[in-house]
C-alpha cells in the first residue's frame, strides 16, 4: 500500500517519538529538511497540524519510517503538497545534512531498522564489523585453499578389494550345518569368527545358483535362486549381513557364458517359444543315425566337437563346455538386458562384487569360419583335442571387452554412496598376458578392478627364477596404476602342497602377503590342506575337477568338523588329524599361526599395503625383494628360497646393507626375532624371510634401482603429520 506522509518534526523530538511510538502505536514522524516548524505528537493524535498539515492513509500493521503502527491508528490524510516526499524520501532524509542527533539515544530491542542504520553508520560499530567481515572472507578462503591442498596432495585411498585380503570358499566344502555331508551358507556364516581371525577383509564364495551339475560351478538353472543345497535366499540374506556385520565384503561368482540345458530360457528355445528363440546359438546341422555333422570344427574345451544336435528343435547348439552348458547368445540385446536385470538383482541384495568367470568365451564369431589347426598337416577328422586348434575365433571376439564394460557400467550405478563400491574381477583362465591386461580397460575406460593373477595357481615346479618371471610377467605389462593381486590355489587347480610340496607352502603365503597388491587364498591353504586321491572317489563324475574340493578340516572329530552327518559329498582328507585348524592355531610354528601373522603384518604395515616394491636378484634358489616407501627410514626385505638349501650373501648385491638384519618374520620358527648376517644367509629348502633395516638411503631412489622398483599409486609418509601424501 502506498502510504504518503508529510510531518515536521523538531530533531529535539527524536528521542521523544520513539517512545510514545511504542506507546501510543502511532505513525513516525521525521522531520523533513523543508519543514522547520514541527508538529507535536499530540497534535498529530489530534489531527491537527495547521500550515504543515499531515494526512496519513495507512490501514493495517505497516511501517513509516520504520516506525510501527498498527490498525488502531487512526487514518491520517496527508498534504498534498507534502505528499510529494515518498517514504523512502522520508528515510533519506535522516541521513541529510540536517542529520538528527541521536545523543542521548540507546539501543534497544526492537529498534526500527531505520534508526537501528543511524547507529549501525556510526564508526565505533561499523570499522568492527567491517573487520570482522573481512576475517571471515579471509578465512572462507583459507580453509577453501586448505581443502583444495590437502585434496591435490592426497593419494587415492585404498579401497577394500585393495586394503586386505580375499578369501575364497567353494560352499559345499566348508562347513555342513545341517549334517546332510554338504557344506552350506549357514555352515560359513559358523565360521565367520575364524575368518576374521585370518585378518580377511573379503569372502569370495563361488557359485551357489541352483543347478543340477555335480560341482555347481558352470550349469545354471536359475540365477537368482540358491540351490537347495546350501540353504535359501533368507540364508544368503542373513549371511551377507552376518558378513557385513563383521565389516567384511561378499563377492560373488557369476558365469554369464552359458546356462544350464535345463534352465527355462534353454527349455523355450528349443520350442522355438517367441523371444526365447535366439537365446542359445542354434544353426542348422545335418544328423543321421546318431552320427552329427557339425557347422564347423571348433571344439568344446573339454575335446570333441562343441556342437550338439537337438531331437527337440532339430538343430545344433553351440557348447563351449558340456553339452549340457549351452552358450548363450551374447548377440542378441534381450540375452544382455537378462544378464543385466540378474546382476541388478544381486547388487541390490547388497553383494559387493562379483568374478566374472570365462568372459573370454562371451562372443564367437558371426561366420563361423573354421579355426586353424595347430598342426596344418594333422587329418582334421582326428583334430578333438582344445590344443590342436587356434582359438581365434570363439574367444576374445571384437566386441566382447564392449560386454564386459556394460558389466561394470551396470555396477557402477551401485558403486556411488559412499564405502558402497562394487568390485569387479574377471577370471581369465589359460590367457596369454596381453590379453590378460586387457580387462584393466582402458585410461579412460573401466573394466575390471582386477583380472584374476592365477598364474602361480599354475605352476608345478618352483625355482626362484620361475616366481621372478611370474611376478615381472604381471607387473611390467599391468597398465600404470593398476593394482596386482596375487592368487596361489582355486578350485580349478591342484592345491599347493599336492602340486610343490609341504615345504613350499609357507613361503608362497609369505610371497602372497608381501608382493604389492591384494593376496587371495583359497580356504584351506592357510592350514597346507591338500588334494584328496582320485582312488578314493566314488565318483563317475570328472574327478579331477574335484580333488582340491574336499571338506575343509576344522579339527580332530569325525569328518575333521566339517560335518555332523554320516557321510560327507567327499571324502575327508586323511592328514586330517595333524592339518587342522584345531591344532593349527595353538602350536606357534603352525603355517595357521604363520599365515596370521602375515596377515596382520600386511594390515598393519603401510610399508606391505602402500610401498614401493623393488626386485632385486633371483636365481634358481631364491627371490629377493623390497617394500619401502619415502618418509620410513625402515625397509622390508624378502628372502624367499623356492629351490634346495642355499647359501645367500647379500653384501654382493650392493645395496648398501648393515651388516646384520633384523629378522621380522621367519617360515623357520628356529629364527623368528634374531638376526642374519648379511654377508652368508643360510637357506633351508623352501625357507622364507622378512628381514628389516633401517635405512634413509631408499632403493627405489637411486638410479642403479629405478628399473627394478614399482608402485601402483605413489604415496609419501609423513610421520610429523601421520599422514600420506602424494607430491613427493
Ligand atoms: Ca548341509
Ligand atoms: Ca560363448
Amino acid at each position: 500500500m502506498t502510504m504518503y506522509t508529510s510531518y515536521t518534526l523538531r530533531p529535539a523530538s527524536v528521542s521523544q517519538f520513539v517512545h510514545s511510538t511504542q506507546q501510543n502505536h502511532l505513525s513516525t514522524l521525521l522531520s523533513t529538511g523543508r519543514h522547520s516548524e514541527g508538529l507535536q505528537p499530540g497534535d498529530i493524535a489530534e489531527g491537527k497540524g495547521k500550515g504543515d498539515s499531515i494526512r496519513m492513509s495507512m490501514k493495517g500493521c505497516q511501517t513509516n519510517n520504520g516506525f510501527v503502527q498498527n490498525e488502531d491508528t487512526p487514518e491520517l490524510e496527508l498534504d498534498p503538497i507534502s505528499s510529494v516526499d515518498s517514504p523512502q524520501h522520508q528515510a533519506l532524509s535522516i541521513m541529510g545534512p540536517e542529520e538528527l542527533s541521536l545523543q542521548g539515544v540507546r539501543p534497544y530491542a526492537g529498534m526500527p531498522k531505520d534508526v537501528l542504520f543511524q547507529f549501525s553508520g556510526q564508526a565505533c560499530y561499523r570499522v568492527p564489523r567491517e573487520i570482522l567481515f573481512w576475517l571471515t572472507i579471509v578465512t572462507v578462503v583459507l580453509l577453501i585453499g586448505a581443502t583444495v591442498a590437502i585434496i591435490a596432495v592426497s593419494p587415492k585411498c585404498l579401497d577394500w578389494w585393495q586394503a586386505g585380503p580375499m578369501y575364497q570358499i567353494y560352499p559345499r566344502s566348508f562347513r555342513d550345518s545341517d549334517k546332510d555331508g554338504n557344506g552350506d551358507l549357514k555352515g560359513i556364516q559358523d565360521k565367520l569368527d575364524y575368518i576374521t581371525t585370518l585378518n580377511i577383509k573379503t569372502i569370495w564364495i563361488t557359485s551357489f545358483y541352483k543347478s543340477s551339475l555335480k560341482d555347481f560351478r558352470y550349469g545354471v538353472e536359475d540365477f537368482q535362486e540358491i540351490d537347495p543345497t546350501f540353504g535359501t535366499m533368507k540364508d544368503f540374506e542373513n549371511l551377507l549381513a552376518a558378513i557385513h556385520d563383521k565389516g567384511l565384503k561378499l563377492i560373488i561368482d557369476f558365469i554369464p557364458n552359458h546356462t544350464s540345458d535345463k534352465h527355462p530360457w534353454f527349455e523355450m528355445s528349443r520350442t522355438w517359444t517367441g523371444k526365447y528363440t535366439d537365446y542359445y546359438i542354434w544353426r542348422d546341422c545335418t544328423h543321421e543315425n546318431g552320427i552329427t555333422i557339425p557347422p564347423n570344427n571348433w571344439l568344446s574345451v573339454y575335446g570333441n566337437s562343441s556342437w550338439h544336435f537337438d531331437e527337440v528343435r532339430q538343430q545344433c547348439y553351440y557348447h563351449q563346455f558340456l553339452k549340457e552348458q549351452p552358450d548363450l547368445n551374447f548377440r542378441n540385446p534381450d540375452v544382455q538386458e537378462e544378464i543385466k536385470e540378474i546382476i541388478q538383482f544381486w547388487l541390490l541384495k547388497g553383494v559387493d562384487g562379483f568374478s566374472f568367470d570365462a568372459v573370454k568365451f562371451l562372443l564367437e564369431a558371426k561366420d563361423l569360419r573354421d579355426e586353424i589347426q595347430v598342426n596344418k598337416s594333422q587329418n582334421p577328422d582326428t583334430v578333438t583335442r582344445y590344443s590342436e586348434l587356434y582359438h581365434d575365433f570363439t574367444t576374445t571376439q571384437v566386441g566382447m571387452h564392449d560386454l564386459v564394460r556394460s558389466f561394470r557400467q551396470t555396477m557402477d550405478q551401485y558403486s556411488r554412496e559412499p564405502g558402497r563400491y562394487r568390485f569387479m574381477g574377471t577370471e581369465a583362465y589359460a590367457e596369454s598376458i596381453d590379453r590378460t591386461m586387457m580387462y584393466y580397460g582402458l585410461p579412460f575406460i573401466q573394466e575390471a578392478d582386477f583380472p584374476f593373477n592365477n598364474y602361480f595357481t599354475t605352476l608345478y615346479t618352483l625355482s626362484g627364477n620361475i616366481v621372478h618371471e611370474v611376478i615381472t610377467s604381471w607387473m611390467k605389462n599391468m597398465p600404470e596404476g593398476k593394482w596386482p593381486n596375487w592368487m596361489t590355489g582355486g578350485p580349478d587347480n591342484t592345491r599347493l602342497t599336492s602340486r610343490l610340496g609341504n615345504q613350499y607352502v609357507n613361503t608362497m603365503n609369505m610371497l602372497l602377503f608381501t608382493l604389492p597388491g591384494t593376496p587371495i587364498t583359497y580356504y584351506g591353504e592357510e592350514i597346507g590342506m591338500q588334494d584328496i586321491l582320485a582312488t578314493n572317489l566314488e565318483e563317475s563324475y570328472d574327478t579331477s575337477t574335484l580333488l582340491s574340493k574336499s571338506p575343509m578340516q576344522w579339527d580332530n572329530s569325525s569328518n575333521a568338523g566339517f560335518s555332523e552327518g554320516n557321510h560327507t559329498w567327499l571324502p575327508t582328507n586323511s592328514d586330517y588329524h595333524i592339518v587342522n585348524v584345531d591344532v593349527q592355531k595353538t602350536q606357534p610354528s603352525s603355517t595357521l599361526k604363520l599365515y596370521q601373522d602375515l596377515g596382520l603384518l600386511h594390515a598393519n604395515e603401510l610399508l606391505l599395503n602402500r610401498g614401493w616394491f623393488c626386485l632385486l636378484s633371483n636365481n634358481s634358489h631364491y627371490v629377493v625383494y623390497t617394500r619401502e616407501l619415502d618418509g620410513i627410514d625402515r625397509v622390508f626385505l624378502m628372502v624367499l628360497n623356492f629351490g634346495d638349501s642355499t647359501l645367500l650373501n647379500l653384501q654382493e648385491m650392493n645395496l648398501g646393507l648393515p651388516t646384520k638384519l633384523r629378522v621380522r618374520l621367519s617360515t623357520n620358527p628356529a629364527s623368528q626375532h634374531s638376526e642374519v648376517d648379511t654377508s652368508g644367509i643360510s637357506l633351508e629348502e623352501g625357507e622364507g624371510l622378512i628381514l628389516e633395516y633401517n635405512t634413509k638411503n631408499l632403493l627405489h631412489q637411486q638410479t642403479a634401482f629405478r628399473d627394478k622398483c614399482f608402485i601402483s599409486n605413489r604415496a609419501c609418509y609423513s610421520s610429523a603429520f601421520n599422514i600420506l601424501y602424494s607430491v613427493c
